[in-house]
């Protein structure tokens, strides 16, 4: 049976692939594993079926064989340690893989997800504009890193891995909603090429077409 994955019903994107389920959509076309998504709205998330599968009342989840996994971290590095593409065969490699999944969860995604956030709950007040220079320039320091760190390489430690898909997906929600990648332009290249692989574009056209599903006309 296919592992089955769960989405919104109605991405608020707009199909933009920015729900963490294309992460996950990503991982398994990269992989070649088949899935099936059940979509769930806003009000069945916050309901006991889905809370049984996610505490959080959120997508993505991830249930195969009478496993249920949540969080996109934990969900990527099982696919990846269970078929072959997403993690190196060295120890060492897989390690530093491994470490760049959660430096991309854990040190660039949080300054990224904070301003997005607080461009919708917090635009009203009248220290937010005060407040977004100071959200920026958190962001624009671990950009400056990685840009550092990236150079002129392809990938961040030799080969495509799991820890590319990651840190490629955060950057893609600060592409959607900011000019601030195009000032580092071996950064906007690197999300280029994790865009031009065709596990992603797959994975972004099945995600599109729910979208374009749910949305008349
Ligand atoms: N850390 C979680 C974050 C999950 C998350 O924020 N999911 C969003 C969609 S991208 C969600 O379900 N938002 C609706 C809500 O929180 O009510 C992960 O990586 O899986």
């Amino acid at each position: 049976m296919n592992p089955i994955i769960t989405a919104f019903a109605s991405s608020p994107d707009r199909g933009q692939g920015l729900a963490r389920d294309m992460r996950v959509r990503w991982a398994l076309e990269e992989v070649g594993q088949p899935y099936d998504v059940r979509l769930v709205s806003f009000t069945e998330m916050k309901q006991p079926a889905h809370l049984a599968l996610h505490p959080f009342g959120q997508i993505p989840t991830y249930e195969e064989d009478g496993l249920a996994l949540f969080e996109t971290g934990a969900i990527i590095l099982h696919i990846a340690e269970h078929h072959a593409g997403l993690l190196p065969g060295d120890a060492n490699a897989r390690a530093r893989a491994v470490t760049w999944m959660f430096a991309a969860l854990n040190t660039v995604e949080p300054p990224i997800v904070e301003r997005e956030t607080a461009s919708y709950m917090e635009r009203s007040e009248a220290w937010h504009e005060h407040r977004l220079p100071m959200m920026e320039e958190r962001i624009r320091t671990r950009l400056g890193q990685l840009s550092a760190w990236l150079g002129g390489a392809d990938w961040l430690d030799g080969v495509f891995s799991a820890g590319d898909l990651m840190m490629a997906s955060v950057l893609l929600r600060l592409k959607a909603s900011s000019d601030m990648l195009e000032e580092y332009p071996n950064l906007s290249a690197y999300v280029a090429r994790g865009e031009a692989r065709p596990a992603y574009r797959r994975a972004f056209a099945a995600q599109l077409e729910v979208f374009n599903a749910s949305s008349p006309g």
